[in-house]
């Protein structure tokens, strides 16, 4: 052995190998965003005494924790000094008289003054407590992300006024859809015993203008709603309620019935219309800022309204009617299907929907997924965007990543969310961009929302990878702004929870942003979409047909045969496109002007079609696939070549992770191109490697164990 192994062989055995050699400590991703580490070039800052609200106690409490962090030199008398506060709680804020109206209940100002001593005084100021804790957190970003804090003037003030996480946790503890490990609900030891991390949870989404959360899925349980398990949702409330977290509940439509003793659910029956109504108010005697419900009805198998002959909008108003004289809000998701029904399933959130414009209460908020089928790698926006201008619409994104490879596959989803807000859905002319749809602009609404399905569990980071708490992170940034550049967010991300070194920054800010175009190349190119395996949904399936439902198939999405592949959703097919603005409409039937991204979502076409770059579409085809896998290929050179600027345990983690995305983006590229060749017929093009395996292999492989179902 040499000297060195002989010294590695010692330090090993203490455990202490990589940090000592690497000079960082080991670290798991728990700290996330939040790490504090010393920040180059930091001066010590004092912070002046403030009121002692709940919400304030703990702004200053994360002001210390993060100064302590990013600044260890202890502050002098000469050391210049943070002011925290509001104009009523503090004398001196409001001394200072500085403009705060237009901040709205959750805006900040963060201005620098001279302090009348020589010296310089940064002021954190809003009209409540929880926007000083917001404005504290952007505060520390700066700090955090080595931009200088000598001489501030910064006004910020939300956009959307619900930020919300939804969980899908079910009462067991498992999670639907969640690749981080189990709830981090401990339903069974609450309300006696709250788990410290609920604080953890909720200074991270603090931390990014996260404003509520649904604690409980959408396929929801009634014992939700019964006396124990409020009392739970209550304690969890409480340790909320100082970072501006307010809860909220999914709301099972048929409670009335399991819960309430009735025979029917029906939103008219005066007896269950006084059950709900006396359920709210039992609820808000145990969370008086209880946010509201979020319903799920009709659809997959949910019950609703029109199990009894009723519509949306009477089961939605009811629910509406019972939260109203609380201030409540119930957000009715429009993601509703029937395979009984059909039409393209693409086109029925919308017919379901539109024809109700204007009928739902003011505190009620369609919940709109932001593609027409389930959040796929990539959907063109959904066609209700723009199309219910007298309603109040949420975007709900996917956070997890059920159809993105789950929690080993890098992929940044802030561009995918980037790409769907930007979209333009013409509805008042150019620029009606679904961003301002959902910020309230467009249509002059006030009730907005923007919902994200959680992607965080019992895991020691959280979200099942370091990278995809990048995505937990940039849902909460563009709540707060939905214009916001998601590259600055990812840079942001990047050197808060990693290194601020531009080496490191650089490299890996431009590999998460190609990430997600690189996740649609190698599994759903060119606009196909819903290709995975049956039920658990993972890995490639677009084999998958028959079972109880052929909207849950994959050949009902690519069409693929003989004559070529692509669902016609244009005027000759499903005309899906006609739920389109017309000059969107017009867009995508056009092969001239559509974006070939969404090609096959729109078009059936043959093989041979010629694609914009001249190739054939079944050669075009291919090489997407092998473009994902060589990006990802890729990744894993660049994340090698990152070690020096990462602690060894995050290090190891994302590159064993990206090791597994390179070995299924090959098999998605493989099983893809093994299915769809039976039907085109036609060679690879000239340097394309035939898959690994027989398509008999792939079709073969099962996956009973699979997380998330
Ligand atoms: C919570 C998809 C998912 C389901 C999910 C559903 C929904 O179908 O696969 O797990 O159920 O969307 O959003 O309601």
């Amino acid at each position: 052995m040499r000297p060195f192994g002989i010294l590695r062989g010692l330090l090993l055995a203490l455990g202490l190998a990589s940090a000592a050699v690497s000079g960082a400590r080991a670290e798991d991703g728990y700290d996330l965003w939040l790490r504090y580490r010393p920040a180059q070039g930091s001066v010590a800052r004092t912070i002046a005494p403030s009121a002692d609200t709940p919400t304030l106690k703990v702004a200053r409490a994360e002001l210390e924790r993060g100064l302590a962090g990013l600044t260890p030199a202890t502050p002098t008398a000469d050391s210049p000094s943070i002011l925290l506060g509001t104009p009523s709680g503090s004398p001196a804020v409001a001394a200072l008289n500085l403009p705060l109206k237009d901040l709205g209940p959750e805006g900040y100002r963060i201005r620098t003054l001279p302090d009348g001593k020589g010296n310089k005084i940064t002021v954190i100021a809003a009209n409540t407590d929880i926007g000083v804790l917001y404005g504290v957190f952007h505060y520390l970003r700066l700090i955090q992300t080595g931009q200088g804090v000598d001489m501030l003037d910064i006004a910020s003030a939300p956009k959307v006024k619900r930020r919300l996480l939804n969980h899908w946790d079910n009462l067991d503890g498992t999670v639907e859809r969640g690749y981080a490990g189990s709830s981090l609900w401990d339903w069974w030891k609450l309300p006696d015993y709250k788990d410290p991390r609920y604080v953890d949870y909720a200074r991270a989404n603090a931390s990014i203008g996260i404003n509520g959360t649904v604690l409980n899925n959408v396929n929801a349980k009634a014992d939700s709603l019964t006396a124990p398990y409020i009392a739970k949702a209550a304690a969890l409330a409480d340790v909320f309620r100082p970072y501006g977290i307010k809860v909220y509940l999914s709301a099972r439509f048929s409670a009335p019935i399991e819960i309430g003793g009735l025979k029917t659910a029906d939103p008219l029956d005066p007896a269950v219309r006084a059950f709900w109504k006396a359920k709210a108010d039992e609820i808000y005697q145990a969370i008086p800022d209880f946010g509201g419900f979020l319903v799920k009805a009709n659809s997959e198998g949910q019950p609703g309204p029109q199990d009894y002959g009723r519509t949306h909008v009477d089961g939605a108003n009811m629910l509406a009617d019972a939260v109203a004289p609380h201030g409540g809000v119930v957000m009715w998701r429009a993601f509703v299907y029937s395979h009984e029904q059909p039409d393209d399933r693409a086109k029925q959130g919308y017919n379901e929907f539109k024809p109700f414009d204007g009928q739902f209460r003011d505190n009620v908020i369609v919940q709109v997924k932001n593609g027409a089928i389930d959040f796929q790698p990539r959907e063109p926006f959904h066609p209700l965007f723009g199309a219910m201008p007298r309603t109040n619409l949420g975007m709900e994104f996917q956070i997890t990543k059920e159809y993105l490879g789950f929690a080993t596959h890098l992929v940044y989803l802030g561009p995918l969310y980037e790409e769907t807000l930007k979209a333009d859905t013409w509805a008042k002319g150019q620029g009606s961009t679904v961003a301002k749809v959902i910020d309230g602009r467009l249509d002059g609404r006030r009730e907005t929302l923007m919902a994200g399905v959680a992607n965080i569990g019992t895991d020691r980071n959280w979200s099942g990878s370091q990278f995809d708490q990048a995505n937990w992170y940039v849902f909460g940034r563009l709540a707060w702004d939905p214009e916001a550049s998601t590259r600055e967010i990812a840079a942001d991300w990047a050197k808060m929870t990693f290194s601020t070194d531009p080496r490191f920054v650089a490299p890996a800010v431009a590999m998460m942003m190609g990430s997600r175009e690189a996740a649609v190349d190698y599994m759903t190119p060119l606009g196909l979409h819903h290709q995975m395996g049956r039920s658990h949904h993972y890995g490639p399936g677009p084999w998958v047909s028959g079972g109880p439902r052929a909207d849950w198939t994959s050949v009902y999405y690519a069409k693929a045969g003989k004559d070529g592949i692509g669902f016609d959703r244009t005027a000759t097919g499903s005309n899906a496109v006609a739920q389109y603005a017309p000059a969107v409409a017009a867009r995508f039937s056009d092969l001239k002007t559509i974006d070939e991204r969404d090609l096959l979502w729109f078009h059936h076409l043959p093989w041979t079609y010629r694609l914009k770059s001249g190739q054939t579409l079944w050669d075009g085809l291919v090489i997407h696939y092998s473009r994902g896998v060589a990006y990802v290929d890729g990744m894993e050179r660049t994340w090698a070549g990152l070690a020096p600027y990462v602690d060894p345990e995050r290090h190891a983690q994302v590159g064993a992770f990206l090791a597994i995305q390179r070995n299924e983006a090959q098999w998605w590229r493989d099983a893809s191109i093994a299915y769809f060749q039976t039907f085109s017929g036609l060679p690879l093009p000239a340097g394309e490697k035939p898959p690994a395996h027989s398509l008999e292999y792939y079709e073969g492989l099962s996956f009973p164990w699979a997380p998330g179902i």
